[in-house]
């Protein structure tokens, strides 16, 4: 008994030291693969599932792979766009009286493809109660005649100014949604997307519910709450999702879910992981909540005003780099205070702290107008505004944060306007300043030209212009489309099997990164 028992354990680690073996071997060459890939392309977030995605589908690696030159990430474009219109028949917008007249907009070619690719989304967007968006804004629906949105021909609530206008992402897409309805009120209205009310009709399922805004406003318990308003507005978001036809039909793969400031959705991201996220960054997210297969980052949107006419040049802007934020930060900011220790002395330098809260817009404002090159290093959180008041500044951005994300990077080529100095090489003495001293007129007023170009596409407005920040954005799922199909329809695969039931949809285990 006892030597069939012990050769029965031998058997079992034979076969254990097998699969054992199998298994280090198969992860040895993906080690392998993925040491090769990562000294290519610099980004780190999930390059296993980039591998993966790769080999299944080409479009989703488009934003990893960025394109050294303008015209890989064009012939890119192209063939995405050759397979839109030839498999998901997905109609070329026909309102549009400008589209003779985009060719010749100008020579550059990432100008050229956000021009020439007017693909209409069509989305279908939930009629949840306004408590989740516009209510948030002191607008009033009526729940007895089911008005939940407002009347968008007489009455657009106004967004407050201050610092929560940097996350107001959902209400500039909530209002382009609406407004598509309304093409005779607003005919300038750029339209990327058109609001569909048959959700079988749509390539994606907006789900309008301002986080940010929430997280903002509501995320402190008030004194007769157990539970914050943002916690509580969560939890009814994600049973609400969990009833719908519409997320139990794709599990929540087609639906695009808003949580711009870093802080929001906290509690229902674990919930609604399957959902493309429209993002600041991947800094507070583990890779299989969100990652740049998946999702979809957004910009900041700028708190100082934009240079309208801007004559400066290089001998005009006196200082070399600016800098103006809190230096110390609690986690991941310790460059900051590095950087400042290294940089204090230089005379051409500005690198003081205080934030743009305390009375600093106007201040700031003039600082980065009046330097040569602002810099971005790395808070709490990879990502912050200051990189688009840069930009509206048309102060070179000199990007100091390796998990940077940057918004529509597979169509825009940041090293023509940006400078990216990794951590490390900024942290050795002199290295930063004499860097930036090395940059001369002429690389600089290139530079400087291509910000006045590309300076649009982070401008938040409504209505909505070609080519700005919400079309952009639009335009960035569009090129998710091909992808939500790919993954809702592999979701498929077990749906008749007894297991693969009990999967369906609203399941929700976070799922291996790579597994989507
Ligand atoms: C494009 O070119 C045409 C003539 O070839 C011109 O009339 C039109 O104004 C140009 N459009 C732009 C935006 O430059
Ligand atoms: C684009 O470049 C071509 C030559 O390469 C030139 O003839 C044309 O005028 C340019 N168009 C614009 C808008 O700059
Ligand atoms: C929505 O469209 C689908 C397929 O096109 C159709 O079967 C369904 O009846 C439509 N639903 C409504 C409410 O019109
Ligand atoms: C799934 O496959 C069908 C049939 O090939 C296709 O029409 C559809 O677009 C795919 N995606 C989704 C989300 O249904
Ligand atoms: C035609 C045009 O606007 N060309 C510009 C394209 O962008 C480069 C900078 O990358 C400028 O130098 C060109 O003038």
């Amino acid at each position: 008994m006892v030597e069939r028992n012990a050769s029965a354990i031998k058997v079992v680690s034979r076969k254990s030291l097998c699969f054992f073996f199998t298994t280090t071997t198969l992860l040895f060459i993906m080690s392998w693969l993925f040491v090769l890939r990562s000294t290519r392309s610099d980004s780190t977030q999930d390059a296993i599932s980039q591998l993966i995605s790769t080999t299944f589908d080409n479009s989703g690696s488009e934003s990893s792979s960025q394109s050294q030159n303008s015209e890989s990430s064009f012939n890119n474009r192209a063939i995405l766009v050759n397979t839109k219109t030839q498999t998901h028949d997905i109609p070329k917008c026909n309102t549009d009286t400008t589209t003779s007249n985009d060719n010749n907009n100008s020579n550059n070619s990432s100008i050229i493809i956000i021009n020439n690719n007017k693909v209409v989304l069509k989305v279908f967007m939930y009629d949840l109660p306004s408590e989740f968006h516009f209510g948030l804004l002191d607008w009033k629906g009526d729940e007895k005649r089911k008005i939940v949105w407002p009347d968008m021909k007489t009455n657009v609530p106004h967004y407050p100014g201050g610092l929560n206008l940097q996350h107001s992402i959902e209400y500039w897409l909530t209002l382009d949604i609406l407004a598509s309805e309304f093409p005779e009120t607003y005919p300038n209205n750029a339209r990327t997307v058109i609001r569909v009310k048959n959700s079988s009709d749509a390539d994606v399922i907006f789900v309008p519910f301002f986080s940010s805004l929430t997280y903002n406003r509501y995320s402190k318990t008030g004194p007769h709450e157990r539970r914050s308003r943002n916690k509580v507005l969560q939890e009814k978001l994600v049973r609400y999702l969990m009833s719908q036809e519409e997320w139990k039909r794709s599990g929540g793969r087609d639906h695009l879910i808003l949580a711009h400031h870093p802080n929001s959705m906290l509690d229902a991201r674990m919930k609604l992981w399957p959902a493309t996220f429209i993002l600041s960054d991947f800094g507070r997210y583990p890779p299989n909540i969100a990652n740049v297969d998946k999702d979809v980052i957004a910009p900041y949107k700028h708190v100082v005003a934009s240079y309208v006419d801007d004559q400066s040049t290089f001998d005009s802007r006196k200082t070399l780099l600016y800098f103006q934020g809190a230096i110390y930060r609690k986690d991941g900011g310790y460059a900051r205070q590095e950087l400042f220790y290294l940089l204090k002395d230089e005379k051409d330098v500005h690198f003081s702290f205080g934030s743009v809260q305390k009375g600093g817009v106007r201040k700031s404002t003039d600082g980065m107008r009046s330097s040569k090159f602002c810099l971005n290093i790395a808070g709490d959180t990879p990502s912050s505004n200051r990189l688009f008041d840069a930009i509206a500044s048309h102060c070179v951005p000199v990007i100091i944060s390796d998990q940077i994300e940057l918004p529509y990077e597979d169509v825009l080529d940041y090293s023509e306007f940006c400078i990216f100095v990794r951590t490390r090489d900024a942290l050795k003495k002199k290295f930063l300043i004499d860097f930036m001293r090395s940059i001369g007129k002429d690389e600089w007023t290139r530079m400087w030209n291509r910000l006045k170009e590309v300076e649009k596409f982070f401008e938040f407005q409504f209505p909505s212009k070609e080519g700005d920040a919400v079309q952009m954005i639009w335009q960035a799922v569009a090129r998710k489309v091909p992808f939500i199909k790919l993954k809702t329809n592999r979701s498929r695969r077990f749906f008749r099997s007894v297991y693969g039931n009990k999967d369906k949809g609203h399941k929700s285990i976070p799922a291996p990164a790579n597994f989507w």
